[in-house]
């Protein structure tokens, strides 16, 4: 009995390091192939992602937020972490318990690694020389754990045991050399965070020749964006800025590492149903005489009602109609057979979006600036897709680097087995900002503010409701575009103490009130009044 307590604490620790082992050489491996997001955890995460049914995706969101995939890898780490423990103490007594266990986890990190959308043959690769790893730094560890036992019998001595063995004997009648176990554990987790830290070196020291974000200066547009009107910006505290900073700007993809794509190799390739293959440079795009600065307000379509996802920036780019127009691309309304157009981002996503939108006059871009400056990673690094009217997930399309004519009927993007409607136009809607909720007002005038979008529409009207009394239209600030969102104000006069409910609702340009009936974000964006409680006293 105290030998099996006694094996448990070693055992528990050979699994953590054999795992640690295991999971710092497949970084090597993923470094040295230029794979990273073949190394077992990334894949295992991602696949993850893409498996996750959508309710229990949206109650990731709902509960982390953008801090979804912080939680993932936490969660995975603590799986792994006790998984890698209780197999290390069941190995302790029976190794092929361990390797049982090494081989479903490797299967599983293969099979991740070979089944993303953008895996190359050798993406089993990582998993397979950290399996190798982890089973060697198992047999050693164990190894040594079990000679001590000499077979089971909790204090016979080990016979033909190492040499050192003689002082240390008396201080542990009934156990195994403690002194190698440290050893060779600590030899193993020195040489994994070695190994983790070559990962690295490699990683950055392959960034040379790499054109960067910093690295690019970005060109003058032919065609700028006419100046912001003074009052479109109402600058009031507790109300977003008009031009989202790129810091602050909204985050939402599936990427678990954010792709830093080298825009010195990249290319953006234009094929498909009628359509001449066309490739298209970095170089290419930022050498053209074509670029035009738009101001786009974006929007996702899994932005609850009163919700953050939604930024707006001024984009540099170039007009997306005029390269499929070079590409001898036609909309469907003009015989074009393609209705179509998926976009293929560097990391493997999918984005469909109707040819007639994107080639019919609005501004559909394909961005390489955003808000006077290169694309964050995070944004989309080196390129992005970005059309005003549509949500992102059926537009926005990230390290863009393919652009595929084809059918709706023919395709179905990422999104929509998952349970999003393949169409994706963005619903008018409007959010107030300020006061806040949690907030208390004094008595008296009570600023109410906020924003209200219907991008390639424009908002025609903006209302404002105090508990149950009549609609009251707010003052709108000046438009910039249709295609921003729009600052609102509303002074509420005489609030008295106690708790009120305030509502809003924005009309748009063709006339449509938002609805007050509650939708869900899926399958095609929520509808619904946002709706504030406050406390006046
Ligand atoms: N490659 C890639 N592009 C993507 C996504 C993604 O998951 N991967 N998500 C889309 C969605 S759902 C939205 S709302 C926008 C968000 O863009 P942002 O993160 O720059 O705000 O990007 C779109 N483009
Ligand atoms: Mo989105």
């Amino acid at each position: 009995m105290f030998d099996t307590i006694r094996t448990w604490v070693p055992g528990a620790i050979t699994g953590l390091v054999a795992t640690g082992a295991a999971l710092a050489a497949a970084e090597v491996a993923g470094a040295l192939l230029s794979r990273p997001s073949s190394t077992p955890l990334l894949a295992v995460g991602d696949a993850v992602v893409d498996l996750t049914p959508q309710p229990v995706k949206q109650f990731a969101v709902d509960t982390f937020g953008t801090a979804d995939k912080i939680a993932l890898f936490v969660g995975m780490g603590v799986i792994l972490a006790v998984a890698a423990a209780l197999l290390g103490v069941a190995a302790v007594n029976r190794r092929w318990i361990g390797f049982a266990g090494l081989g479903v986890f490797a299967g599983v990190g293969v099979l991740a690694a070979l089944t993303r959308p953008d895996a190359g043959p050798l993406d089993g690769l990582p998993t397979l020389v950290g399996a190798a790893v982890c089973a060697g730094v198992l047999v050693l560890l164990i190894g040594v754990i079990a000679r001590g036992r000499g077979g089971g019998a909790g204090d016979a001595p080990a016979e033909g045991g190492p040499a050192e063995d003689g002082p240390e004997r008396k201080d542990q009648p009934q156990g195994f050399d403690r002194r190698r176990f440290a050893l060779l554990a600590g030899a193993a987790v020195a040489a994994s965070a070695g190994a983790g830290a070559t990962a690295r070196f490699l990683a950055a020291s392959t960034a040379g020749g790499r054109l960067t974000p910093a690295d690019v200066t970005l060109p003058r547009p032919a065609f700028p964006a006419d100046a912001v009107p003074d009052g479109a910006d109402l600058e009031l505290a507790g109300l977003d800025p008009f031009f989202t900073p790129n810091d602050e700007f909204y985050r939402i993809d599936t990427a678990l590492t954010i792709p830093r794509v080298d825009a010195s190799t990249w290319s953006l390739r234009i094929h498909g149903l009628g359509a001449k293959e066309r490739v298209y440079t970095f170089a290419d795009l930022l050498d053209r005489d074509d670029l035009v600065e738009r101001d786009i307000t974006l929007a996702c379509v899994s932005n609850p009602v009163g919700g953050s996802y939604v930024g707006n920036a001024r984009w540099i780019g170039v007009p997306l109609r005029t390269l499929l127009e070079e590409a001898g691309v036609r909309p469907p309304g003009e015989g074009g057979p393609a209705d179509q157009l998926v976009s293929r981002s560097d990391d493997g996503m999918t984005i469909g979006t109707p040819v007639a939108d994107v080639m019919d006059g609005r501004d559909a871009l394909i961005a390489i600036g955003m808000n006077g400056r290169p694309l964050p990673y995070k944004h989309g690094f080196p390129a992005r897709m970005v059309v005003p009217g549509l949500y992102g997930y059926v537009s926005a399309c990230k390290w863009i680097v393919d652009l595929e004519l084809t059918t709706f009927d023919a395709f179905d993007a990422y999104w929509v087995p998952r349970g999003w409607s393949a169409r994706g136009p963005i619903k008018t809607q409007s959010r107030i900002d300020t006061p806040r909720a949690t907030h208390s007002e004094a008595p008296g005038t009570v600023v109410v503010a906020g924003v209200a979008w219907a991008q390639h529409t424009g908002i025609d009207r903006v209302e404002v409701r105090i508990d149950d009394g009549d609609w009251r239209e707010a003052v709108l600030a000046d438009e910039d575009t249709a295609d921003t969102w729009r600052q609102w104000s509303y002074e509420w006069a005489g609030a008295e103490a106690g708790q009120h409910r305030i509502s809003v609702r924005a009309t748009d340009r063709d006339g449509r009130t938002q609805t007050e009936e509650r939708a869900p974000v899926a399958p095609d964006g929520a509808t619904g009044h946002h709706t504030i409680q406050v406390t006046v006293e």
